[in-house]
């Protein structure tokens, strides 16, 4: 397993409830890995946003693993990336599967809906997968992505108005296909469905939530009920957008910075956060590097 699959493997099964962030490029995952999370949910709706796309695999896949790693690159923690319903059938989960063992992130989560995806929360008709054919993708992922990738398989049926019973029928069978992990989503703005879901599910695989419409729930009444991990999805792209609007409206307005300065970060965080101390400690610790004595008649050292 690579350090990060196991690390992310930990974090679903030590005991009590953990928090993976929501992250949309390296920088936000800097910031929630600075904050003190343990890992990441790198969100497919966090990624489309963040290039000003829909949340309709507008960006192909290939896109969304080069932003991938770049993200991983950046940061210690693990991550869960949001892969959403692996870009087509079995054969596309393999390849996707073949690169992000590669880039080692940590995890991929693959939902039982259709491609192209349709966000949980856009209205409209959206078509739950056969549970057979999503079996197969989840067979394919795990055989591609082995030990290298945690696989969680997100099931949808309670956003699509399905019952309990069937989620539950549907996270056993996808359990039975190789999931490492159970995310199961709800759009509704009270916990119970979820609650009922940790009743009937018991001490079977390790199960995430996504608190978004009922996000105001004490974490305890989650953990209590035997989550295991809880995804702040979109929080920190939410705050971006309004923190970025509210600095345009002003300074639009008033065309200088006067106020304003010290509600947005110094360029000194921005330094902090893209890691220029450890290039400048590079710089004169190892003169192999970056001879301080360079020769002035630009010769070859002897
Ligand atoms: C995402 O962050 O892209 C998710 C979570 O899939 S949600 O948008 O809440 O469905
Ligand atoms: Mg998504």
């Amino acid at each position: 397993m690579t350090n990060k699959a196991h690390r992310l493997a930990d974090l679903f099964s030590r005991p009590g409830l953990d928090f993976l962030m929501g992250a949309h490029d390296a920088l936000s995952a800097r910031i929630a890995e600075e904050a003190g999370f343990a890992g990441l949910w790198v969100s497919g709706l966090g990624l489309s946003a963040a290039n000003g796309l829909r949340d309709a695999n507008e960006l192909s896949w290939t896109q969304v693993l080069e932003r991938v790693e770049m993200l991983a690159d950046r940061v210690d923690i693990p991550g869960l990336v949001d892969l959403d319903t692996g870009y087509g059938d079995f054969n596309n989960v393999r390849l996707v599967m073949r690169r992000l063992a590669r880039i080692g992130v940590g995890g991929g989560c693959i939902e039982d809906k259709l491609f192209p995806k349709t966000n949980s929360f856009v209205e409209g008709y959206q078509e739950l997968a056969d549970p057979a054919e999503f079996g197969g993708r989840l067979r394919a992922g795990k055989d591609v992505g082995g030990n290298d990738v945690y696989l969680v398989a997100r099931c949808e049926a309670m956003v699509l108005g399905r019952s309990v019973a069937e989620t539950v029928d549907r996270c056993g069978y996808y359990e039975q296909c190789g999931a490492d992990a159970i995310l199961v989503h709800s759009k509704s703005s009270s916990p119970d469905q979820i609650l009922e879901f940790m009743a009937q599910w018991g001490a079977r695989s390790r199960v995430a939530i996504v608190p978004t419409t009922y996000s105001r729930v004490p974490s305890q009444v989650f953990a209590d009920a035997g989550v295991s991990i809880a995804i702040w999805a979109n929080q920190s792209l939410r705050a971006a957008i309004t923190g970025i609007e509210e600095l345009c409206r002003s300074l639009y307005e008033q065309r200088c910075m006067v106020g304003l300065e010290d509600g947005i970060a110094g360029l000194r965080r921005v330094f902090d956060l893209t890691g220029n101390d450890e290039l400048e400690a590079a710089k004169t610790v190892y003169d192999r590097y970056f001879p301080e004595a360079r020769s002035s008649d630009g010769l070859v050292p002897s």
